[in-house]
C-alpha cells in the first residue's frame, strides 16, 4: 500500500517520543537531584559498556534546535517526559524552579512551531531519594506523585495538550521490581505485585488530581502485545492465557474494571497480595485516553514461565531487530481492535512504535539510509490504518523514538532513532526513514 492511499481522521497527532533520562543528559543540571537511572547507570556492571545519561542527546542544552528539527520534518505532535526530580530534586517538597523552567521552555518552543506536547510525567526515573524511602514499594508513592503531578499541572497544563501519567507500568515493575535488568535492579516476586500496585494507584491520584486542576486530557500508556500459542496444545494454551493477563490485562483490567484478572493469583502464587478493595477506587479514574506502545507479538510455549518473560519464539522467515524483537505488523492492528473490542471504544494513540536495526556511519551517506526502519515504518503506518478502518477511535500516532537514545540499560549499542546521533560530536543526521516519515504525514494531511 502507498502512503498516498492512507486517509487519517483530521487533526490526527503525527508524532514522535523520547524520554527525559534517555535524551536530555545534564541529569543534575541547574539544581536537578539524582534519578534512580543515574545511580543505576553509575553502578558498576549494570550498563552495557558502562554507558550512561551524562550526555546522551545533550537535548537539555539543545533543545530548541531539536524542536527546528521536528518542525523540518512535519511533526505536528511530540511526546516526551518530565524528570520528576528534575522538578522536585527529592521527589516531594521543594520545587526546582531551573528545572522547571527547561520545560516551560520546551513546551513554548514546541507551542510556537505549531507542534502540540504530549508529556508523561512517569518514564522510569524516580527520584533517587524516593527510592531510599521505598520507591514503587511504599504506599506513599501514591500522594509523592499526585504531588509532583499537581505542580506539573499548575506549571504546563497551558500548553500541554496530552498528559500521560505512567509510562508502560508492566516495564518499571517486571525489569526494576522483578527481573533486575533496569533500574533499581531489584529481582523479587514478592515484590513485583506491589509495585505493580502502588504504580496503578499513584496513576490513579494523578489523575483524579488532573480533573481538579487541568483543562486538557490524560491517559496512561500501556505497552501491548497479542499473545498466541505456539501450539495447539492445552498447555500452550493456558500459558497464553497467562501470558496476556501478565502484560496486557495486569494494568488495563484493574483501571477500565476494577480488578486484576483471575490468572495473576496463578502466576504469582503466595507472592500475590490481596490488595484494599478501595484502592480500586483511586485505580478506576476515569481517563480520556489510552496509548499503546507495540513493537511486537509474543508468540507463547508453556514450558517457559511467563514471569521469565520467554514467551519469544523465534519464528522461521521473520524479520528480527537488534533488539531480538520479531517484525509482525499486523500484530499492531490485532491488539487495537482487540482493545476496543475489550475495554470499549476510547480514544487512542499509538505512543510508541519503532525499531533499532544496524545503521551504517552516518558519515557514508546523508541521508543515512535505513531500509529495514522504513519497511517498518511503512508496514505499521498501514497496520494502522486497518485499526482505523475498522472503527478503531485512533487519534495519532508517535514514532518510537525521534533520535538514537540511551536504550537503558543496553546502553548506546541500540539505535531506534529516525534521526542519526552522532554522540562523539552531537551531529544530527536524518535517517531515511525520517524522510519516510515526513513523506507519509505530507500525504496524509
Ligand atoms: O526505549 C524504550 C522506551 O523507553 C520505552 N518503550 C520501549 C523502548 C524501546 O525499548
Amino acid at each position: 500500500m502507498s502512503t498516498r492511499d492512507f486517509h487519517f481522521p483530521p487533526a490526527f497527532a503525527w508524532g514522535a517520543a523520547t524520554a527525559a533520562y534517555q535524551i536530555e543528559g545534564s541529569p543534575l543540571a541547574d539544581g536537578a537531584g539524582p534519578s534512580i537511572w543515574h545511580r543505576f547507570s553509575h553502578t558498576p556492571g549494570r550498563m552495557t559498556n558502562g554507558d550512561n545519561g551524562d550526555v546522551a542527546c545533550d537535548h537539555y542544552r539543545r533543545a530548541a534546535g531539536d524542536v527546528g528539527l521536528m518542525q523540518e520534518l512535519g511533526l505536528n505532535a511530540y511526546r516526551f517526559s518530565i524528570s520528576w526530580s528534575r522538578v522536585l530534586p527529592a521527589g516531594t517538597g521543594r520545587v526546582n524552579q531551573g528545572g522547571l523552567d527547561f520545560y516551560r521552555r520546551l513546551v513554548d518552543e514546541l507551542r510556537a512551531k505549531n507542534i502540540r506536547p504530549m508529556a508523561t510525567l512517569y518514564h522510569w526515573d524516580l527520584p533517587a531519594a524516593l527510592d531510599d524511602r521505598g520507591g514503587w514499594l511504599n504506599r506513599d508513592v501514591a500522594d509523592w506523585f499526585a504531588e509532583y503531578a499537581s505542580v506539573m499541572f499548575k506549571a504546563l497544563d497551558d500548553g500541554v495538550e496530552w498528559w500521560a501519567t505512567l509510562n508502560e507500568p508492566w516495564v518499571v515493575t517486571d525489569g526494576g521490581y522483578l527481573h533486575g535488568a533496569l533500574a533499581p535492579g531489584h529481582r523479587n516476586l514478592f515484590e513485583a505485585p506491589i509495585a505493580s500496585h502502588n504504580l496503578l494507584r499513584a496513576h490513579g491520584r494523578s489523575v483524579q488530581a488532573y480533573r481538579a486542576e487541568g483543562k486538557h486530557v490524560i491517559g496512561i500508556v500501556v505497552n501491548l502485545e497479542p499473545k498466541s500459542p505456539a501450539t495447539d496444545s492445552d498447555d500452550d494454551r493456558v500459558a497464553t492465557q497467562r501470558a496476556d493477563a501478565y502484560m496486557n490485562r495486569q494494568y488495563l483490567d484493574p483501571v477500565f474494571r476494577g480488578a486484576y484478572p483471575d490468572e495473576m493469583r496463578d502466576l504469582f502464587g503466595e507472592a500475590w497480595p490481596d490488595f484494599p478493595a478501595s484502592d480500586f477506587d483511586d485505580i478506576r479514574a476515569k481517563v480520556d485516553f489510552v496509548g499503546i506502545n507495540y513493537y511486537k507479538r509474543g508468540v507463547v510455549q508453556a514450558s517457559q514461565k511467563v514471569v521469565e518473560r520467554a514467551d519469544n519464539i523465534h519464528i522461521a522467515s521473520s524479520v528480527y531487530t537488534e533488539t531480538d524483537w520479531e517484525v509482525h505488523a499486523p500484530g499492531l492492528t490485532t491488539i487495537l481492535t482487540w482493545f476496543r473490542d475489550r475495554y470499549g471504544a476510547m480514544p487512542l494513540y499509538i505512543t510508541e512504535n519503532g525499531a533499532a536495526f544496524y545503521d551504517p556511519p552516518a558519515a557514508i551517506s546523508d541521508p543515512v539510509e535505513d531500509p529495514l526502519r522504513v519497511h517498518y515504518l511503512r508496514e505499521h503506518v498501514a497496520a494502522m490504518q486497518r485499526a482505523i478502518e475498522s472503527g478503531v477511535d485512533i487519534r495519532g500516532y508517535f514514532v518510537w523514538s525521534l533520535f538514537d537514545n540511551l536504550e537503558w540499560s543496553l546502553g548506546y549499542t541500540k539505535r531506534f532513532g529516525i534521526i542519526h546521533v552522532d554522540f562523539a560530536t552531537q551531529k544530527r543526521t536524518f535517517k531515511r526513514s525520517a524522510l519516510t516519515y515526513r513523506d507519509i504525514i505530507r500525504n496524509a494531511m
